[in-house]
């Protein structure tokens, strides 16, 4: 009872500074290490600036530019997977939070590659060897002009990559050329460095991949199969799913103002949208009967739709299936994001 009480109390009061807390919904993870754990590929003095300074800053000047706005309530991920419709001063944080909270996680000196693991199996066939996909992170590091990152990704059709990105950009982001769940990263701007190698990243880089925790990669790589972010790249990605939602949208939206203009000149090509996508690749979380049942009915509504279309039907049973149409195309989509 007493316990239950202090607990409540604990809540309540975890909770109110929540609520009236002035730094902002994002918060510095704790290091799970100390600062000296990573000598001496990493020295303590590199390690206490890097997490105690820069990312501490990434953290702060994230919830500073979205103190006071809708996007207090958006996540992490959200800010990456649409990163191209955010400020600058959004992208940049929210991707120097996320990959260095990644990068901290990956890093440890006792455990090392396992062959039999499921990522060690994963890179085996992928890249060769170890040593392959170390030397293909090493190039990409030490190619990456500048500022940036190193990337082992998981695609959305499963495949490890390796690929690398300017600045606190990541592979999640839809400015990303390559994109994937980030299951391993490597920080290669000088801040990460250059008090131990000054100008020496390759070095660098051959020290941190002997440094890799192969345990958190391989838990990132068996997570990264089912996390909802992962679903979210493969539906942003999904090329004939982004066509039909642009149809529908464009058609759906004014037909709810009485403009069945649009619906009426497009029909046809909703349509040929829906046989398109039912054609094309479903991506691996969309692929069971309820989805492909819908694209089904999609597919026969929407030819239903452009015959009534085409025979001049009246508003009345043109909006009637539109409206039908667009509750079938969300059992697909899911919930719009605006
Ligand atoms: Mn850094």
């Amino acid at each position: 009872m007493l316990t239950s009480i202090i607990l409540m109390f604990y809540m309540i009061t975890a909770t109110s500074q929540t609520a009236h807390s002035q730094t902002g919904p994002f918060t510095l993870p704790a290091l799970p290490y100390a600062y000296d754990a990573l000598e001496p590929a990493i020295d303590a003095r590199t390690m206490e600036i890097h997490y105690s300074k820069h990312h501490a800053s990434y953290v702060n000047n994230l919830n500073a530019a979205i103190k006071g706005t809708e996007d207090e309530q958006t996540s992490l991920e959200d800010f990456m997977l649409y990163a191209g419709e955010y400020s600058d001063a959004i992208r940049n944080n929210a991707g120097g939070h996320y990959n260095h909270t990644l990068f901290w996680n990956t890093l440890s000196l006792k455990s090392l590659f396992d062959p039999a693991s499921e990522v060690g199996k994963a890179v085996i066939a992928t890249f060769g060897s170890l040593e392959n996909l170390n030397s293909l992170l090493s190039k990409a590091g030490a190619t990456r002009f500048g500022s940036g990152w190193a990337w082992l990704i998981l695609t959305t059709d499963r495949k490890l990559a390796v690929c690398s990105t300017p600045n606190q950009d990541n592979p999640i982001m839809d400015v990303s050329k390559e994109r994937g769940v980030p299951i391993l990263g490597i920080d290669v701007w000088e801040h990460a460095y250059y008090l131990k190698y000054q100008n020496r990243r390759g070095d660098y880089l051959s020290a941190v991949l002997a440094a890799i925790d192969w345990s958190a990669v391989n838990r990132n790589y068996m997570e990264a199969q089912h996390r909802p972010l992962m679903k979210s790249l493969e539906r942003i990605t999904w090329s004939e799913l982004k066509a039909f939602h642009e149809v529908m949208a464009q058609t759906f939206h004014p037909s709810e103002e009485g403009d069945l203009a649009p619906i009426r000149a497009r029909s046809g090509e909703m349509y040929e949208k829906a046989v398109a996508l039912q054609n094309g690749p479903v991506p691996l979380s969309f692929n069971n009967a309820e989805i492909k049942k819908a694209i089904s009915d999609l597919v026969t509504g929407s030819k239903e739709l452009d015959v009534m279309v085409k025979k001049n039907g009246s508003d009345k049973e043109v909006t009637a299936k539109l409206d039908q149409l667009h509750d079938t195309f969300h059992i697909i989509q899911g919930l719009c994001r605006h």
